[in-house]
C-alpha cells in the first residue's frame, strides 16, 4: 500500500487536562502552636490549542496520531505548595484548517491566519486548598475542593486551502505548468492524467512584492460531481478562493475538443456549488504553441463567446498578461514594512552620491537601527577615592 501523504479531513479526539485537587494540610512544627491550615491550591489543568503553522500544509501527523491530550494539573501540598500547573498541548495545524464539534455538528474554530490559535480544550481549575477557607470564625478548616474536570470532545478538522486564485481544468490541461510558470512552485508535471493529486499553493510575487497565491487542484472530468475520475472532493479546496481561472488545452492533445472542455468544466462547477460557479473567473487558452491551437482558438471563440488569455508554458507567452489580470482581479495589498503599505516611489528620492544615505529615505528603513554607539563605562572610574 502507498503511504498517504496528503490528508485534508482527520476525526480526532482532544481532552485537556483535569485541574488538581486542593490539599488538606495544616502546619505543625515544633514550638509552633496552632499552625494553621497550610493545604496549597491544586495546579490548573493544560489546555488542547490549535495553531496555524506554515510549516505542516496537511493533517497527516493528525490522522497518525488522532489524540491530542494535555496534561493533568498536580495537586496542592501541605506547606502551602501549590500544584503544578499542566503542560498545554499545542497541535500545530494548516492554515485553512476549520475545526468541528462532531456531536453539534458546529464549527469550533477556523484558522486562517498565521500563528492564529484557537482552544480547543480548557484545562480544568486548579482545586482550593484549606488555606483558602480560613476566617475568624474557622481557623482550623478541613474544607478543600477537588479540581475542575478535564474536558473532552470530538472534532472533525477539515483542511480548505487559502489561495487566492484556483485552477481548474481537465487532466493533462497544463494546471502545473502554468502554477510552476508563474510561481516558484515545483509540482509534478506529467503528460499523464491525474499527476497532481494533492492541492499544491504557489505564490506569484510581483515587483513591488505584491503576492497572490494560486492552488493547483487535481483535474476533473466529465461526471466529476457524480464521482467519476477523482470526484469533486477537492474542490472544497477552491472554495476560499477569490478567483477561479479555467486552464484549457487549446491544442486538444488528446483527442479533445476545446470549447467542449470549457462547457463540461463549467457544468460540473454548476453542478458542485452555485456559489462556486459565480465567482469571478479568466479563462487561459493553454498550449498555443502546438499545431491546431489556433484554428481551434477561433472556433473556441465562436462556440463558447469567450475570447481567452492566450498561453504557452511551454514558450512562456502570455504569462505577464495572466499576471496582469490576475492582479487587476484580486487586487492584492501591497504590505511592504509594519508601518507603510505604500512602497515609496524611487524618483521621490532625493538625489545621492551613494555615500550616504538620504534621511528621506531613512524613514523608510525602519529595520536599519541608528543608534549613536555607547559610550564605554570604565568600571574603575568610579572606585577611586
Ligand atoms: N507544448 C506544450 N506542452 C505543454 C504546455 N503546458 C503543459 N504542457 C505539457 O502538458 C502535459 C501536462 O501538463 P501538466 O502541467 O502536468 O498538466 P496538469 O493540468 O497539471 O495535469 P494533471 O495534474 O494530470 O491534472 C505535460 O507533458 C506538459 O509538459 C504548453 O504550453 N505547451
Ligand atoms: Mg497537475
Amino acid at each position: 500500500m502507498k503511504a498517504k501523504t496528503f490528508i485534508d479531513q482527520v476525526e480526532v479526539l482532544v481532552r485537556s487536562g483535569k485541574g488538581g485537587d486542593g490539599a488538606m494540610s495544616f502546619r505543625r512544627e515544633a514550638l509552633v502552636e496552632f499552625g494553621g491550615p497550610d493545604g496549597g491550591d491544586g495546579g490548573r489543568g493544560g489546555d488542547v490549542v490549535f495553531k496555524a503553522s506554515d510549516h505542516v500544509n496537511s493533517l497527516l501527523s493528525l490522522f497518525y496520531d488522532p489524540k491530542c491530550f494535555a496534561q493533568d494539573g498536580g495537586a496542592g501540598q501541605g506547606q502551602k505548595m501549590f500544584g503544578k500547573r499542566g503542560k498545554d498541548l499545542v497541535v500545530p495545524v494548516p492554515l485553512g484548517t476549520e475545526v468541528y464539534d462532531v456531536d453539534s455538528g458546529l464549527l469550533v474554530a477556523d484558522i486562517t491566519e498565521p500563528g492564529q490559535t484557537a482552544i480547543v480544550a480548557k484545562g480544568g481549575a486548579g482545586g482550593f486548598g484549606n488555606v483558602h477557607f480560613k476566617s475568624s470564625v474557622n481557623q482550623a478548616p478541613t474544607e478543600h475542593t477537588p479540581g475542575g474536570a478535564a474536558e473532552e470532545r470530538r472534532l472533525r478538522l477539515e483542511l480548505k486551502t487559502i489561495a487566492d486564485v484556483g485552477l481548474l481544468g481537465f487532466p493533462n490541461a497544463g494546471k502545473s505548468s502554468l502554477l510552476s510558470s508563474l510561481s516558484a512552485a515545483t509540482p509534478k508535471i506529467a503528460s499523464y492524467p491525474f499527476t497532481t493529486l494533492n492541492p499544491i499553493v504557489g505564490t506569484v510575487v510581483y515587483h513591488d512584492y505584491a503576492k497572490i497565491r494560486i492552488a493547483d487542484v487535481p483535474g476533473i472530468i466529465e461526471g466529476a460531481a457524480k464521482g467519476v475520475g477523482l470526484g469533486l472532493a477537492f474542490l472544497k479546496h477552491l472554495e476560499r478562493s477569490h478567483v477561479l481561472v479555467y486552464v484549457i488545452d487549446m491544442a486538444g492533445v488528446d483527442g479533445r475538443e476545446p470549447w467542449r472542455d470549457y462547457e463540461v468544466l463549467r457544468r460540473e462547477i454548476d453542478e458542485y456549488s452555485i456559489e462556486l460557479a459565480e465567482r469571478p473567473s479568466i479563462v487561459i487558452a493553454n498550449k498555443l504553441d502546438l499545431e491546431g491551437a489556433k484554428e481551434n482558438l477561433e472556433r473556441f471563440v465562436k462556440e463558447t463567446g469567450v475570447s481567452p488569455i492566450c498561453v504557452s508554458c511551454e514558450t512562456r507567452d502570455g504569462l505577464d498578461a495572466v499576471k496582469d489580470e490576475l492582479r487587476r482581479i484580486v487586487n492584492p495589498v501591497v504590505k511592504f514594512h509594519h508601518t507603510h503599505d505604500v512602497a515609496p516611489d524611487i524618483k521621490d528620492m532625493p538625489d545621492t552620491t551613494g555615500d550616504e544615505i538620504p534621511a528621506e529615505a531613512l524613514k523608510f528603513a525602519t529595520f536599519l537601527k541608528f543608534e549613536e554607539p555607547k559610550a564605554k563605562s570604565h568600571p574603575s572610574r568610579g572606585n577611586i577615592h
